[in-house]
């Protein structure tokens, strides 16, 4: 007796499904990697259109993938970090495809991986502000949390051989001091925090219980010019630009005290690839190692444009949070070591990069 465990095209024994579902898993994917060594891989992005998602989709045009990428139906075009990389759908040789779906829509998911078949899954997708998740916990855990599953659970019932991407943050360690590992026991301070730690779990559990290649990577904060405008760094790259620029008058922010490992995100997207391209799968943190305050991210910003900061940053305390996490710091030294992965841009050269940009921006 057939059964159709786990792959789509890949049959597998019933007998062996019964030897473990993990084992069959692996089969499957060694059969339909075999397959596919002539044709170029496939990839579905989930939030395509955020801050890494556009990172991680001029990555892997540049190495040949086919990717497919999940966007949200709105009344306005919400593209705009992808314009640059549209290609027309009528072209036969188009490799970047968007469909419309969200991470609430779970039989969606279903129908579009069934059809795009992707070897690899990178979900990037999720209410990623940590002071909006206190304004719409439910949302957040909808989205950030269950998300995950539905997606995970989509592939199950695919039978899809596929890697899986899970973007998991630094903020599920939350209150717990750093440096902060892969061992570090999570304290996540926020409903976003608390979102992520499920989705942390829930890849674990599918990668132990189906043998599904699903790999958490841990990521402390990276940062761009592209990075959403609500977010510290770019609220003050965008702010000492502007004041610079006779444009604005004063820079309002909450608490200047938080310490942060900022990174860029560019080369971030590349550890995730990274990870699925391992042997095993395994979980990974992403960090530069190196702390800096919101305080000292503001002065290179406006040391950038020739300012002192303190003659234009006022204290509103509407960006405080509820609860704060105060210090994340992260050890990167396991991805070093396995996956020869190393940051780069520290946050001064970054402050730097992002104010340089706004200013381009405004000429
Ligand atoms: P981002 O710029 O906020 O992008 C989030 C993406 O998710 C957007 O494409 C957004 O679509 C999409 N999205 C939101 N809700 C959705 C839903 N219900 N269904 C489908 N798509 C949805 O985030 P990012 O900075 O690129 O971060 C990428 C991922 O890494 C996120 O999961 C984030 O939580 C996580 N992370 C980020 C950092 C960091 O420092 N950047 C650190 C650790 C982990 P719209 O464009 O339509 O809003
Ligand atoms: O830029 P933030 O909003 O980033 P946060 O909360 O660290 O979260 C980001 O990084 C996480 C990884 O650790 C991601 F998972 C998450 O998706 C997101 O990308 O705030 C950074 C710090 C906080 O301590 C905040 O309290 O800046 C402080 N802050 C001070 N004034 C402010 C402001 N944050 C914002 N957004 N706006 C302010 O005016």
């Amino acid at each position: 007796m057939a059964d159709k465990v786990p792959g789509p095209c890949i049959t597998v024994s019933y007998r062996e499904y019964a030897q473990g579902p993990r084992r069959a898993f692996l089969r499957a994917h060694d059969e339909r990697t075999m397959r596919r060594t002539d044709v170029a891989k496939t990839a579905l992005i989930t939030g395509i259109t955020g801050q890494d998602g556009s990172y991680l989709t001029e990555l892997l045009l540049a190495k040949g993938y086919v990717v497919h990428g999940l966007i949200r139906r709105s009344s306005t075009f919400n593209t705009a970090r992808i314009d640059h990389l549209y290609q027309d759908p009528h072209d036969p040789g188009a490799r970047l495809h968007l469909h419309y779906g969200d991470l609430t829509d779970g039989s969606r998911l279903v129908t579009l991986l069934e059809r795009i078949q992707p070897d690899e899954v990178y979900n990037l997708a999720a209410q990623s502000h940590v002071r909006v998740s206190f304004d719409e916990p439910e949302f957040t855990g909808s989205t950030t949390g269950l998300g995950s599953t539905r997606l995970l659970e989509a592939i199950r019932m695919v039978g899809l051989a596929c890697r899986f991407y899970q973007a998991s943050s630094s903020e599920m360690f939350g209150a717990t001091p750093p440096p902060q590992n892969e061992e570090t026991p999570f304290y996540p301070r926020s409903p976003y925090g608390v979102a992520k730690v499920y989705s942390y779990w829930m890849t674990r559990n599918y990668r132990e219980a189906y043998g599904l290649f699903a790999v958490n990577g841990i990521l402390f904060n990276h940062e761009s010019p592209r990075r959403g405008e609500t977010f510290v760094t770019r609220k003050i790259a965008t702010a000492a630009a502007r004041i610079a620029a006779g444009k604005q008058n004063e820079l309002h922010l909450g608490n200047l005290d938080a310490v942060r490992d900022w990174g860029y995100a560019e080369e971030y997207v590349a550890g995730m690839w990274q990870m699925l391209q391992a042997d095993e799968p395994d979980d990974y943190v992403l960090a530069t190692g190196t702390p800096c305050t919101v305080r000292d991210f503001a002065r290179h910003c406006f040391e950038e444009v020739g300012l002192d900061w303190q003659q234009y940053v006022r204290f509103d305390p509407r960006y405080v949070r509820p609860t704060e996490v105060d210090a994340l710091i992260g050890d990167p030294s396991k991805a070093a070591a396995r996956l020869g992965w190393r940051a780069q841009v520290l946050a001064p050269e970054l402050a730097a990069l992002m104010t340089r940009a706004e200013t381009l921006a405004l000429a």
